[in-house]
Order: C-alpha cells, then structure tokens, then sequence
C-alpha cells in the first residue's frame, strides 16, 4: 500500500493559531514530507472547525456574524501557514456545503440505524470544551464546579436532545484498542482502555436546541434542533477525503489514514470517532498519533492562560519557517509536556542550526572553493565515515518511520557534528590536494541534508541548489553516487539570534 493519509485536527478559529498549533500543525507536514520524499502518495489535510457556540460567541463578541468570522480566519490560518510552508494538500472547511451534507447524511444514517435517539438531558456544561462534565470529571473551586482546562465556571444546562448510543459501542472499542495497535504511542491506548473499564460508556448527547446554538448544522429530520458540533467536527476526516463526491479516492486513502492530535482530544478521537465510524461501516483509522503540551513554566500554552507565544514573533526571532519549524520539531514530544522558553528555542537554534549545521555547510563550501574552485570529484570515502553515515541514516530512516522526528533529527545533529570533528582532525585547509575529505564531507552533507529536507524544506533546497546534488529518496541513498560536486557558494544559512534571554 503506497498512500499516506495525514491529517491535523481541525482547529477552532476564534483567534489566530498560536504555537500550540504549530506544534501540530509543523509535525503532521515534517511526516507528510518525509513520506512523499520515500515516494507515498501523500494526502494531508487540515482545516478549521467552524461551528458551534465557541465560535458564535465569538462572533457576537466582534459584533459580525460568525460566518464573516469564520471567513476571515480562514484567511488568516492559510496564512501562517503558508509561511510556515506547511503543504496540505486540502484544507476543509465545516461550513463547506460538502462537508454540511456529509454531517446530515451520517446524523441520519445513525439515527435510521436505531443508534441515535431523543430523550432529556441535565448536567454542567464548559462552553470552551462545548461538552459537558460529570461529577469526577471537574474541578471545584470555592464550591463551584469549574472547568479542569478552561478553569472556569461550568454552566448547568436542561434540553431534550438527540443521543448517540456510545454505550453500545463498548465491546467493540475494547476490542479495537486492544487488539490493533492503532493509539500511539500506547500509553494512550492504555488511558483510554481503563477509563472505559472504570466508567464503562455513556450516551452521547449529539444535538444542542437551536435557540442555544444557531450556529452549526440543522438535524435533517428536526429543525429544532443543531447537531454538536464535535460529531460535525470529526466527520472531516471522511469528507476531506472524498468520502461523498469521489469514493474509490476516499477508501484508497483511508486504508492508511494518520490522525495527529493533542491529548487533550484523545478521548473524542478514539472513544467516540471509532465508535462513529463503526456505526457508519467504516474502519478504524489506521493511526492515532498523540502528543503531550507545549507548556511555559508548568501551564499548558493557550489563548485561556494567557501565555501565547505568537507564530509571528516565532519567524521574526527565527529567520523565517525553516527555523520555527526546525525548533518546534526538535522540542516534540509524544509522552511528556515539553517546556519552552526563547532561551531554550534560542539555544536550539544557534546550537544546532547556526553552529552545527550551519557551520559546517560553511566551512565545507569555504574550503572547496578556495582550495578546489568549488569542484570535488569523486573520491573513495573514509571508511570510517562512510561507515558513520550509513549508521546514522539507518537510524534516521527507522525513527521517522516510527514518527519519532525528534529523535532523527537528533541523529543526524549527531551525524554532523562528526563531520565537524572530521574538518579539524583531518585539517584540510592544510593539503593541496583535499578531495578526499572533501569528498567525503559532501557525502555527509548531501545525505544530512536530504534527511532535514522535511523539517528545513527551504534551506534544504538550497544547500542542494548551491552545492550540485538533489534531493532525493533516503531510503535509495549510496555514496559515491555523485561523480561531482559543483559548490557555487558557501552561503551563511542560519544568521545566530543574539542572547537576549527570556523576552
Ligand atoms: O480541539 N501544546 O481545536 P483547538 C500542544 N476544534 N498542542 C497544542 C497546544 C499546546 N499548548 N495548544 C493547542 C479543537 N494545541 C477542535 C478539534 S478535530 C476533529 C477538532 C494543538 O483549536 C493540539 O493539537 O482547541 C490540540 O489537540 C489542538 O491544538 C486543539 O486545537
């Protein structure tokens, strides 16, 4: 099977994307990359989750109605992410017209399949989470229940509404979680596994009275009544695929579909978009892949603590994408919060990209052209170099097909800063003739540089560009392929961010 389906979760645009989302949004498209760099056919998707009370509560704050706002940030959200050069190939809306049939024919496919039923419903509500919270599940503060994430009040609520039967789903989802691999990494699965053991299932209630909720898609059969927006919401991981206008390209991709999401919504997509998809006939997603916070001194980084690094702020400090995307990719991690800082994202960037990288594309370039006027013909490598690169590239190729991109770029930072050590002991500057180092330090560079192409996809073509090599698969990689190198220029690719601490 040769297709690669990734998908990001689709954000909720009432303010711009901060670096939590560029967290996300910069993994998913450092995996879509390096996949179409081993040549899958590659579908990425992202988008934005329109609908709902956030998002009309939102709206009615700016005095616009929520589709000009919705309008407007979807402008603003291809933006940074055109800047960040994140590829998606689609990027779904949940007010596109598609989409908002797709949400009333499966809503009514449930319902005619007898797992979606009315009956009333009373509990605390977090307008934030747009769910509602049982006891266990919040926080009291002076007495009141409070929002665990949101850290504010809950609202108790009354409606008749339309439940989806989760509860039936039970067997099924032990089954799936247990048996399939599908939650990464699996400490995740084994979250969700023992919360339905400990709390067994509740139904689901999956419509919000309209006089509530205006904003969001109507029940076919009911009027009365706007389906939630998290069921409409989920639903764009089968539309953006083609799920209703073109169904062959739709099964072709979900035979490998990558959901990449925050733990925050594991629960939403495991429990209740395995047990949808079910209901529907469809398959289990092939992966989940969840990640642990961006967090700065101990709180998760978001619009609610108040403590928002801006993507803006990010590309000016950082020269641009490739060292955003650089940083946020090297600081990824699935297990563990990871704390960031402009003095942590600072040294990561003048360490590894100006004084490692950087620097060594310098030198390199430098030498060869004052000792060799930029051409290096083909030598026989070191055998000890040869040996080191091909280890790490191993390493590299397993870890990225693992999704662990911290852990190859770290590899190859390994890899490079042997080829530093290789400059000063081998002192080519000092031999008339140095092809030989050269040649091999090349090697090291072009294979490094084909292996960071998904995470530094500018610089990368550059170095290609101005050195004479492309970038190609990794997997199909040897040394010794190129007869020549031809270095135009010894550019300087990553300019040091003066030490300014914690700004
Ligand atoms: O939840 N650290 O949208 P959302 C790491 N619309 N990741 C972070 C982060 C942080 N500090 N802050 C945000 C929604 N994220 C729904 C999703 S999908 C069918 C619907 C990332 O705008 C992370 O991926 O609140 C998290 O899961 C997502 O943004 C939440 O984005």
């Amino acid at each position: 099977m040769n297709t690669f389906y990734i998908t990001t979760p689709i954000y909720y645009p009432n303010g711009p994307p901060h670096i939590g989302h560029a967290y996300t949004t910069v993994y998913a498209d450092v995996l879509a990359r390096f996949a179409r760099l081993i040549e899958k056919d590659v579908f990425f998707l992202t988008g934005n989750d329109e609908h709902g009370l956030k998002i009309q509560r939102f709206a009615e704050k700016l005095g616009k109605t929520p589709k000009e706002v919705v309008d407007e940030m979807a402008v603003i959200y291809r933006d940074y992410w055109l800047r960040l050069n994140i590829s998606y190939d689609y990027f779904i809306r949940t007010t596109d017209s598609v989409h908002e049939k797709v949400v009333m024919s499966s809503f009514e496919k449930l319902y005619r399949k007898g797992y979606v039923y009315k009956d009333k419903y009373g509990g605390l509500y977090c307008v934030d989470c747009e769910k509602y919270y049982l006891p266990g599940e919040y926080v009291e503060v002076e007495g009141k229940p409070y929002c665990p994430i949101h850290n504010k009040p809950l609202e108790y609520l009354e409606e008749e509404t339309y439940y989806f039967k989760l509860s039936e789903f039970k067997d099924y989802l032990l089954e799936v979680l247990r048996n399939n691999k599908i939650v990464y990494p699996e400490e995740y699965s084994l979250e969700v596994i023992s919360r339905i053991e400990k709390e067994g299932l509740r139904d689901l209630s999956i419509a919000r009275p309209v006089e509530r909720v205006s904003w969001g898609v109507k029940v076919p059969f009911d009027p009365n009544y706007v389906i939630y927006v998290w069921f409409d919401a989920l639903l764009n991981y089968i539309t953006g695929a083609g799920y209703a206008t073109d169904l062959e390209r739709f099964e072709k991709y979900w035979a490998n579909v990558h959901h990449v999401v925050g733990k925050d919504i594991l629960w939403f997509h495991t429990a209740i978009w395995f047990s949808i998809l079910k209901g529907l006939d469809i398959p289990p997603p092939k992966k989940v892949i969840v990640h642990a916070f961006l967090i700065n001194k101990g709180l998760k980084i978001g619009k609610s603590a108040g403590n928002v690094i801006s993507i803006d702020d990010l590309l000016a400090r950082y020269n641009g994408p490739d060292g955003v995307r650089y940083i946020l990719s090297r600081v990824f991690n699935m297990s563990k919060d990871s704390e960031v800082s402009f003095e942590l994202m600072d040294a990561i960037y003048n360490d590894e990209l100006a004084d490692t990288y950087g620097n060594l594309i310098r030198r390199v370039g430098a030498l060869a052209i004052k000792k060799l006027r930029g051409k290096i013909y083909r030598r026989e490598v070191d055998k000890k170099l040869s040996e080191q690169i091909m280890v790490k590239m191993g390493n590299y190729l397993e870890r990225m097909k693992n999704y662990d991109v911290p852990g190859a770029i770290i590899e190859i930072m390994d890899l490079l800063r042997e080829g530093n050590a290789y400059v000063n002991n081998t002192r080519p500057w000092e031999k008339e003739d140095p092809s030989k180092e050269l040649y091999g330090l090349l090697e090291l560079i072009r294979v490094s540089t084909i292996a960071l192409a998904p995470v530094i996809p500018s610089v990368a073509s550059k170095v290609a560009d101005e050195f004479g090599f492309k970038i190609e698969n990794p997997e199909k990689l040897q040394l010794g392929m190129l007869e020549r190198y031809n270095i135009r220029n010894a550019p300087i690719l990553f300019k040091k961010v003066p030490a300014q601490g914690n700004t």
